[in-house]
């Protein structure tokens, strides 16, 4: 059983799983972090810096590569896995999210969406299809529907005409690209803002569609870590567990080990790779701001329990450095330590899933993250 889009569980350690997902580019070791790709690339790394740092499945964004270079200029090199020389698997997010945080100008009909780019102005409109079309352009190996991340502090009403808008659109991007029609999975998302009995409709509603995932979107919008933790718990038993589960745009190393518990087997965030850029490092002791004047003639390694290139090889002095200095390779290498660390995190989840040990892993970071 290991056609593409086949999902198998090898553990579990009370709700939290780890298992293998079988897509067209490779198997994928679920918990795992997913490193975002916005525009075909992780920002300052190349594939190898991907490679040798254990990255297993990058994320990148339709609206981003619709509008730049385009998804019909990548179509005629092959896809998005030839243009950007990634072998591996590739999640392609279907746009919604991105229309409603950066484009201009949104008007939202039972067809689609118009909206202005962020890049030039000019005008735009995505319907299911064409969102279906344009991920079937990139050849990702999952594509995410279309779907309306509904705005924090939305009220009852609203979220529910647009959580049922969301089903009618997902049901349509499924029959763009029937199960089988190739090898790109689509994954549903489940959407329903704060209000539980919402998320429940929700979840009805698209897990009764055949995909070959389920993602929990609208989250991380705003709301406090208390409505997000149960919404979360409330939200991921609804999910089929046969399938993958897919917690969208999420987040902190706390949140991700949050996720695991309630059973999620994927996670994205802008946070190890944006935070790196801005100087703030993840480590097993805590979150580090390298410019800190402290570590002007602090000769130690970053994080001692960390193995990656960073950590192996320079002092935190020379890291602050190049911070203070805004050199370029700055951006490279607290990206590589970054990633490293979600990626170590997830990885070693899996394994503590494995040996039933999850809770106390999950309590380990708690210590040292609180947030
Ligand atoms: N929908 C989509 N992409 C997303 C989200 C969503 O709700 C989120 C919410 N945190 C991040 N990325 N399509
Ligand atoms: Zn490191």
């Amino acid at each position: 059983m290991t056609h593409i889009g086949s999902f198998q569980i090898h553990h579990t350690d009370g709700p939290a799983r780890s298992g293998e997902l079988v897509t067209a580019h490779g198997v994928v070791p679920t918990p795992i972090f997913m490193p975002v790709g916005t525009q075909g690339t992780v920002k300052s790394l190349s594939p190898d810096d991907l490679e040798n740092l254990g990255a297993r499945i990058i994320l990148g964004n339709t609206y981003h590569l619709y509008l730049r270079p385009g998804d019909e200029l990548v179509a005629r090199r092959g896809g998005l896995h030839r243009f950007a020389n990634w072998p591996h698997p590739i999640l392609t997010d279907s746009g919604g999210f991105q229309v409603f945080s950066l484009a201009g100008l949104r008007e939202l009909s039972e067809e689609g969406v118009t909206f202005r780019s962020h890049i030039d102005g000019s005008k735009h409109f995505f319907s299911p299809e064409k969102v279906i079309d344009i991920q079937r352009n990139l050849g990702s190996d999952i594509m995410m529907v279309l779907d309306e991340c509904v705005p924090y502090g939305a009220d009852h009403a609203y979220t529910e005409k647009s959580l049922q808008l969301t089903t009618r659109w997902a049901k349509r991007c499924r029959e763009a690209y029937p199960r089988g029609a190739g090898d790109q999975l689509v994954f549903g998302i489940v959407q329903g803002g704060f209000f539980e009995d919402l998320r429940r409709q929700s979840a009805e509603q698209i897990c009764a569609l055949d995909c070959e995932g389920f993602a929990i979107g609208g989250l991380s919008v705003g709301e406090s870590k208390q409505e997000m933790h149960d919404i979360l718990q409330c939200t991921a038993p609804l999910l089929p567990s046969a399938k993958p589960r897919y917690l969208m745009g999420v987040g902190t190393p706390l949140d991700i080990l949050n996720g695991i518990a309630a059973g999620v087997d994927m996670f994205d965030c802008v946070l190890p790779t944006r935070n790196a850029r801005n100087g703030t490092l993840f480590t097993s002791q805590g979150k580090v701001n390298i410019k800190r004047a402290e570590y002007q003639e602090d000769d130690s390694r970053l994080d001692p329990a960390c193995g990656c290139y960073t950590c192996r090889t320079f002092s935190k002095a020379y890291l602050r450095h190049l911070y203070t200095s805004r050199e370029l390779l700055s951006y490279r290498l607290n990206t590589i330590h970054n990633l490293t660390f979600f990626l170590d995190l997830v990885c070693g989840a899996r394994e503590a899933i494995a040996a039933g040990t999850f809770a106390s892993y999950k309590k380990g970071f708690e210590a040292v993250y609180e947030t």
